[in-house]
C-alpha cells in the first residue's frame, strides 16, 4: 500500500438484450445479440449479458479456476508496474509476471486492463524520469502486448488526495509547468504530464493500428459530491482533464476503493457522476472496486451486499460503464483484507461465494435500465390527456446544506424532436456553478439549458439528461421544455 493510500484508509424490468463475447483481432468485444435468456450463474456471463466486462485484479500465482469461471476481464494487480517491468532508460525488464497473465487472459477469453504506465508511485528505475523517457516507456510497454490489451491505465492518480481539486506535485507532475500562470496546465505553453503521456500513448496505438484504448485512473473521484454534500473537486479536477483532452482519452477508470474516508464513501451521486463522464464520450470502468463492509458514514445503505448492489446498478444504468474491476478474489488475499471488502471468503484456491457476490451477480442478470420505448405502449383504454409534442422536463436534486446538484431529464412529446432547450427560474441566492451534456446561459435567476451536439435529437418517448451543480438552495424548480 502507498503512503497516501495508507493514510486516507486511516483518516477515516424490460427484456433484456442477450450478449455474447467475441475475440475479435486480439480482443474480447461485447455484443448484443437477442431477446432475454435465463439467469446466468457466473459473474462473467451475467455482465456479458448485460453488455459490460466483470473483471478481477490477478497475480500469476493466483490463477486459480475461479478466475476464468467467475470473471471475463483481468487487471494485473502488480506485474504491469514499472517498478516490475521498466528499465531507468524506458527499456522493459522482468516481464514474466505481465506475460503469463496476458496469456491467461487469452486463453480464459478475457479482456485485459494494463495497469500502469505513469503513476508517482512504485515507479521503481523510472523514478524521476524525464518525459522522454517515459515516453520512451509508454511506446516499448504498449508495443509489447498491442492489441492483447484492451485498455491501458496510461497515467495513474495524478491528483492529490483530500479533495483539494489540484494536480499532485510530486514527480512526475513536478515537470509541470503553468507558463502563463492562470492556474492550470491546459495551455500550449504549458507542460502538462498527462496531456504528454497520452499524446505518446495515442501516437504510439495509432502508428501500429491497435484497438486499445487510452484510460486515466484515480480514486476519490466516484461521486460528483464527498461526505456532507461537498463538491468533489477532484472528480471535476478529472473531468476537466478528460474534457480537455478527450482527443486523447477513450476511458476513465473510477478506482472505486469504497471506505470510511470522508471522500471515499459511497454517495447518491456516483450514478450522476458516471453519466456525465459518458456524456464526453468516454468509457467508465469501476477498475478497482472493493467496499469496506463495515462502511458506517456512506450516503446509500449500511450494508456491503447492498452497497454492491447500488454501485454495479450505478454502473449498469450507464451504457457507457462498459466494465467493472474487483480488486482481487477474496478478502483475505485483498491489499485491505482487515475491510473485507470483496466478494468471496476462504484463499488459496478455495473460495466461498459471500452475500456480497450473490447481490451483484443478481444486479448483474437484471441488466441494464429500460430505455424509453420508441413508440408509445399499447393500451386498451386509449389515455385521457394525449401525450403532447415537443418536450416536457423534470428536475431530481440532491440537495446539502449551501448546495446542490440537478439531474434534469428531458422527455420528447409523441413527436420526434432535434433539439431542446430548457428554462429554470432559479431562487435568489442560488448560483449555477458548473453544468455538464448541455449548453447553459446565465448563473443567477432565469436560466437556460439547451442541447449539445449529441443529445438534441430524440425520437417521440425517448429522454436524455443534464445536469449542473450550485451554491444555495434549489427549491421550487419548474423546468420549461421547448422543442426544436
Ligand atoms: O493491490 C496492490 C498491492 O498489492 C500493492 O502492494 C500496492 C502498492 O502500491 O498497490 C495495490 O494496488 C493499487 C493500484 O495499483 C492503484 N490503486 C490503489 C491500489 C491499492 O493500493
Amino acid at each position: 500500500m502507498n503512503s497516501s493510500l495508507r493514510q486516507r484508509k486511516k483518516v477515516a424490468g424490460v427484456a433484456l438484450p442477450t450478449a455474447v463475447l467475441l475475440l475479435v483481432a486480439g480482443a474480447v468485444t461485447v455484443q448484443s445479440t437477442g431477446p432475454a435468456a435465463a439467469a446466468e450463474t457466473t459473474l462473467r456471463a451475467a455482465a456479458a449479458k448485460a453488455g459490460l466486462f466483470f473483471g478481477v485484479a490477478a497475480s500469476p500465482n493466483r490463477l486459480h479456476p475461479i478466475v476464468g469461471q467467475e470473471f471475463n476481464q483481468l487487471t494485473p494487480e502488480n506485474d504491469m508496474k514499472p517498478d516490475r517491468i521498466a528499465t531507468s532508460s524506458g527499456g522493459l525488464q522482468n516481464t514474466g509476471g505481465a506475460d503469463t497473465l496476458v496469456n491467461h487472459a487469452r486463453s480464459n477469453n478475457m479482456l485485459v486492463r494494463g495497469h500502469t504506465l505513469v503513476w508517482h508511485s512504485q515507479a521503481g528505475a523510472l523514478q524521476g524520469a524525464s518525459q522522454a523517457t517515459l515516453n520512451t516507456f509508454i511506446g516499448n510497454a504498449i508495443n509489447r502486448w498491442g492489441s492483447r490489451i484492451a485498455y491501458w491505465d496510461v497515467v495513474n492518480e495524478a491528483l492529490e488526495d483530500n479533495n483539494t481539486g489540484r494536480r499532485r506535485n510530486q514527480w512526475p507532475h513536478s515537470m509541470n509547468r503553468d507558463a502563463n500562470g492562470d492556474g492550470d496546465f491546459f495551455d500550449a505553453g504549458d507542460t502538462d504530464v498527462i496531456r504528454d503521456s497520452f499524446i505518446r500513448a495515442k501516437q504510439v496505438v495509432q502508428a501500429g493500428g491497435l484497438t486499445t484504448k487510452l484510460c486515466i485512473n484515480d480514486y476519490d473521484v466516484e461521486g460528483l459530491t464527498v461526505r456532507g454534500g461537498t463538491p468533489n473537486r477532484k472528480a471535476n479536477a478529472l473531468y476537466d482533464i478528460v474534457r480537455t483532452y478527450r482527443q486523447y482519452i477513450d476511458c476513465v477508470g473510477f478506482q472505486a476503493h469504497f471506505n470510511d474516508n470522508p471522500n471515499s464513501i459511497i454517495t447518491n451521486d456516483l450514478q450522476a457522476n458516471i453519466q456525465r463522464f459518458a456524456d464526453l464520450g468516454v468509457e467508465v470502468h469501476l477498475s478497482e472496486l472493493d467496499i469496506d463492509d463495515d462502511l458506517s458514514n456512506n450516503d446509500i445503505g449500511a450494508g456491503q451486499a447492498e452497497n454492491y448492489r447500488k454501485v454495479v446498478r450505478a454502473c449498469l444504468n450507464v451504457a457507457k460503464c462498459t466494465g467493472i474491476t474487483v480488486w482481487g478474489i477474496s478478502d483475505s488475499e485483498s491489499w485491505r483484507s482487515s475491510e473485507r471488502g470483496l466478494l468471496f471468503s476462504g484463499g488459496n484456491g478455495n473460495y466461498q461465494k459471500k452475500a456480497a457476490y450473490h447481490a451483484v451477480l443478481d444486479e448483474l442478470n437484471k441488466g441494464r435500465s429500460a430505455t424509453p420505448p420508441t413508440t408509445p405502449p399499447v393500451t386498451s383504454d386509449p389515455p385521457t390527456t394525449p401525450p403532447t409534442a415537443g418536450c416536457s422536463a423534470t428536475v431530481s436534486l440532491n440537495s446539502w446544506t449551501g448546495g446542490f446538484v440537478a439531474t434534469v431529464r428531458v422527455t420528447a412529446g409523441t413527436s420526434p424532436i432535434n433539439g431542446w432547450n430548457v428554462q429554470l427560474t432559479l431562487p435568489s441566492g442560488t448560483t449555477v456553478t458548473n453544468a455538464w451534456s448541455a449548453n447553459r446561459t446565465g448563473t443567477t435567476g432565469t436560466v437556460q439549458f439547451s442541447n449539445v451536439s449529441y443529445n438534441g435529437s430524440l425520437n417521440a418517448g425517448q429522454y436524455t439528461e443534464f445536469g449542473f451543480q450550485g451554491t444555495g438552495a434549489a427549491t421550487g424548480l419548474t423546468p420549461v421544455c421547448t422543442a426544436s
